[in-house]
């Protein structure tokens, strides 16, 4: 079945720019082994250049999201001039409360006041990156709850959680925006303080117009119609941001689209349906991932590649004939409506997308033979390699 992107639809799918995460390019690993590999970048600077070449290769990247203190410098408005000399920029602050002993019981949910004001200083620390860096979001993702029943008191917490949270949004100015990230497990395993989107949309709605859900596509229950929270976060006006990742079994971050493509293609069908696409959206397309095992920087560009694919594809969905079908109640041709837009190969399409802007039309190629790989093994030797968590 062939079918082409309209004018219209290949105006849409411009509107596509996905945020890369910085420490997808340094040594990551499961709990069992972190490979080094050569080349990897030893500080925050090598990461944002190996971030500039997925962007310069696929056109689609032209922002990083930083992980605070593992992107900790001296001078942030030195790395933003650094990222914009590299036609890119600096995105999202992911704070962290994840690495420090103090935090093993909580951290903005703790039951001791000093823990919980150290939690939230650092929170105001991450804004203050932001003022420097530019940037848009604060991502709070907390590792925070218990692992046997009885343990806490999740009430307790989830009330700490909402006062903590008012005061680091109270600190937010302009343009900025408190994202919240839900995960129903690990580390904690019996119960987590912010579990799923409603207990995210529940602390965010508390907080005002400029606090949103962020939805990690990993971090669900096996089964669950992550596409049906796209539509409802769309439709109440609280999808903030992705994380975008792939999972076989849990939390897997590995390349986004290569476990369930059709997953992919059915989310971005809920973000085009919900205006997530639209010239006034404010979403971000974040990607969450870590590569143990493959070439980062291809990773990457893999990642963001399979993005605008399954974009593309879900921008074929005929949206007339889908919508006459399902008020005829006529299901298999819904059905067959929707699955021939899948089904629709357009990678020769997205070719010409990318020959029309200069780029290459084959960017993992591209970066297989160019010399950037070899020159980064040769030159970035000695020091510490930069890692997750580190
Ligand atoms: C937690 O699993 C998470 O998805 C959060 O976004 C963290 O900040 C990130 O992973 C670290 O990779
Ligand atoms: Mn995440
Ligand atoms: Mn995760």
């Amino acid at each position: 079945m062939g079918a082409t992107l309209s004018p219209e639809n290949l105006e849409t799918l411009n509107q596509l720019a996905i945020e890369v995460p910085s420490w997808a390019y340094g040594n990551s690993g499961t709990r069992f082994k972190v490979y080094s590999t050569a080349g990897t970048p030893r500080d925050p600077f090598e990461k944002i250049a190996d971030a500039a070449q997925v962007h310069r290769l696929t056109g689609l990247a032209p922002s990083v999201a930083l992980h605070i203190p593992w992107d900790k410098v001296e001078d942030f408005s030195a790395l933003r001039s650094h990222a914009e000399n590299l036609g890119v920029r600096l995105g999202t602050i992911n704070s962290n409360t994840f690495q420090d002993d103090d935090y093993k019981f909580g951290a903005l949910t703790h039951e001791d006041p000093k823990i919980r004001r150290k939690a939230i200083d650092h929170h105001l620390e991450c804004i203050d990156v932001m003022d420097a860096t530019g940037s848009q979001d604060l991502k709070i993702w907390l590792a925070e709850g218990s692992n046997y029943p009885g343990q806490a008191d999740m009430r307790g917490r989830q009330d700490r959680l909402a006062d903590s949270l008012a005061e680091i949004y109270a600190r937010l100015s302009g343009e900025q925006r408190l994202v919240l990230e839900y995960k129903f497990f690990e580390p904690a395993f019996y119960h987590t303080d912010v579990p799923d989107w409603g207990t995210s949309y529940a602390q965010v709605a508390a907080l005002g117009e400029r606090a949103m859900v962020c939805l990690d596509t990993g971090h669900h229950a096996p089964g669950t119609n992550i596409e049906f929270i796209v539509m409802q976060l769309l439709r109440l006006g609280k999808l903030g941001s992705f994380d975008f990742n792939s999972r076989f079994y849990a939390d897997d971050d590995l390349i986004v689209g290569s476990a369930d493509p059709y997953q992919l293609f059915r989310i971005m069908a809920e973000v085009i349906r919900g205006g997530g696409l639209e010239e006034q959206s404010t979403i971000t397309f974040m990607l969450d991932q870590c590569h143990n095992v493959e070439n980062k920087i291809q990773g990457q560009i893999r990642s963001v590649l399979n993005v605008q694919e399954m974009t593309a594809r879900a921008l074929l969905i005929d949206r007339v004939a889908l919508t006459e079908a399902q008020i005829s109640g006529d299901v298999l041709a819904a059905n067959e409506i929707f699955m021939n837009a899948f089904y629709t190969d357009v990678r020769s399409e997205l070719e010409a997308w990318r020959a029309e802007r200069g780029l290459p039309a084959d960017p993992m190629q591209a970066f297989r033979t160019s010399d950037y790989q070899s020159r980064i093994e040769a030159e970035r030797v000695g020091g510490v390699q930069a890692g997750w968590g580190a």
